[in-house]
């Protein structure tokens, strides 16, 4: 059975999602443009050697025939989880890509499998820098916050990359792209608390994130300088895409995630392992992804319940 570059993105659309295919013969391309960064000293040791090392730019060894790459963009909203503390109830915010992951991209791969598979088409993830290789594909374009925006999702959606022995013809390869939006727009960065976003350069100054500080391990505290008001979502931090205009009409969408009562959040605050919570907690972590953040909940957590205040 023939499959074409239309077939497959029409076969994406159908739930949702965009995509681009690009020849592999653009990954030295895509490597310089992290190690040029790096190289010039831009880009923070410590968050290059966590984030940015594991980078793989050549095609992997189950699919070393692989000849294109996809890319594509998954619509994904903020979720409000409940955390009861003391007879009052903090409404927190995750931001869009915090949760369900890995189910999401098994079920994005199925897909892929599903329609290339029939004409004898492989499909393979692919460990890129996926901002990079979604502006350069034309998928989307960079926003000043340096968060990629993809035309109907806004900033609201996750990216995933695939290696493929499919042929690409129709490589849509171009220059990195800004917003149109951003030429006369700073809210961005005049709503940043930590000044990661600067007029002096493009790229942001990712060690001054909040969501680098509060994704890390729970046995790093904040650094002193991060007010703690600053923190406005239990992990990762929605300032700068919430005030942006290109997310107004998605800045409502936002899921109802799961409700913990007070018992539950004092577990969490102790940092009771998994296999010591109640069927009922635990039923409530995996439904909807929470595993990881077990780690992170007291540091996190504590900044808010201390604080009395909610994020939203
Ligand atoms: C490392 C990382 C982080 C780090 C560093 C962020 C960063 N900006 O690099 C930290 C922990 C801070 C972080 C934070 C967040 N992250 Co993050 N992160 C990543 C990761 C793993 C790699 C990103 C990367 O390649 N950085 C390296 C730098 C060099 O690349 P770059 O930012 O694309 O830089 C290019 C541009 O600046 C461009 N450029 C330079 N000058 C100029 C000038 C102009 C005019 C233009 C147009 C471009 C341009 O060239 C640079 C490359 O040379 C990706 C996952 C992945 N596998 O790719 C997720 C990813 C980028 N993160 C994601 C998200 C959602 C976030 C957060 C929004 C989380 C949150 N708070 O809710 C924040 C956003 C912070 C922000 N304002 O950027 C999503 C982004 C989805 C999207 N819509 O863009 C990704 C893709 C994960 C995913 N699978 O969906 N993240
Ligand atoms: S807030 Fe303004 S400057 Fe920032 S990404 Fe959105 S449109 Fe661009
Ligand atoms: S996510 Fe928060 S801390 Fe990071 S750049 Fe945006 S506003 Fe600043």
């Amino acid at each position: 059975m023939r499959v074409t570059t239309e077939n497959i993105f029409s076969r994406l659309q159908e739930k949702g999602y965009k995509s681009r295919i690009v020849s592999v013969r653009h990954l030295g391309d895509l490597k310089e443009g992290i190690e040029r960064p790096h190289k010039k000293g831009l880009l923070d040791i410590e968050l290059f050697e966590d984030y940015l090392s594991g980078f793989d730019f050549s095609p992997p060894e189950t699919l070393k025939e692989a000849i294109s790459l996809l890319v594509v963009a998954i619509p994904e909203p903020q979720f409000q989880i409940n955390f009861a503390w003391n007879e009052k109830v903090f409404p927190l915010m995750v931001p869009p890509v915090y949760l369900h992951g890995r189910k999401i991209i098994k079920s994005l791969k199925n897909r892929l499998e599903e329609i290339l598979s029939r004409a004898g088409y492989r499909v393979v993830g692919a460990k890129l820098p996926v901002k990079f290789l979604a502006v350069r594909s034309g998928l989307a374009h960079y926003g000043r916050n340096n968060i990629t925006y993809v035309q109907g999702m806004g900033s609201f959606h996750r990216l995933a990359a695939f290696f493929s022995d499919f042929p690409c013809d129709e490589d849509s390869w171009q220059e990195v792209q800004m917003l149109a939006a951003c030429e006369d727009c700073s809210s961005c960065r005049l709503i940043c608390p930590t000044d990661a976003i600067t007029s002096e350069r493009f790229l942001l100054h990712a060690e001054r994130c909040i969501t680098y500080f509060n994704e890390k391990p729970g046995d790093h505290p904040f650094p002193d300088w991060v007010d703690p008001s600053w923190h406005d979502c239990l992990v990762g931090c929605l300032r700068c895409q919430r005030v942006c205009p290109e997310n107004k009409k998605l800045s409502q969408w936002i899921e109802k995630g799961p409700a913990f009562i007070h018992e539950e959040t004092v577990s969490f605050l102790q940092k009771t392992p998994m296999d010591q919570l109640p069927s009922a907690t635990v039923q409530k972590i995996e439904q909807f992804d929470l595993i990881n953040f077990l780690d992170i909940f007291p540091r996190n957590l504590g900044v808010f319940l201390n604080e009395g205040k909610n994020s939203k």
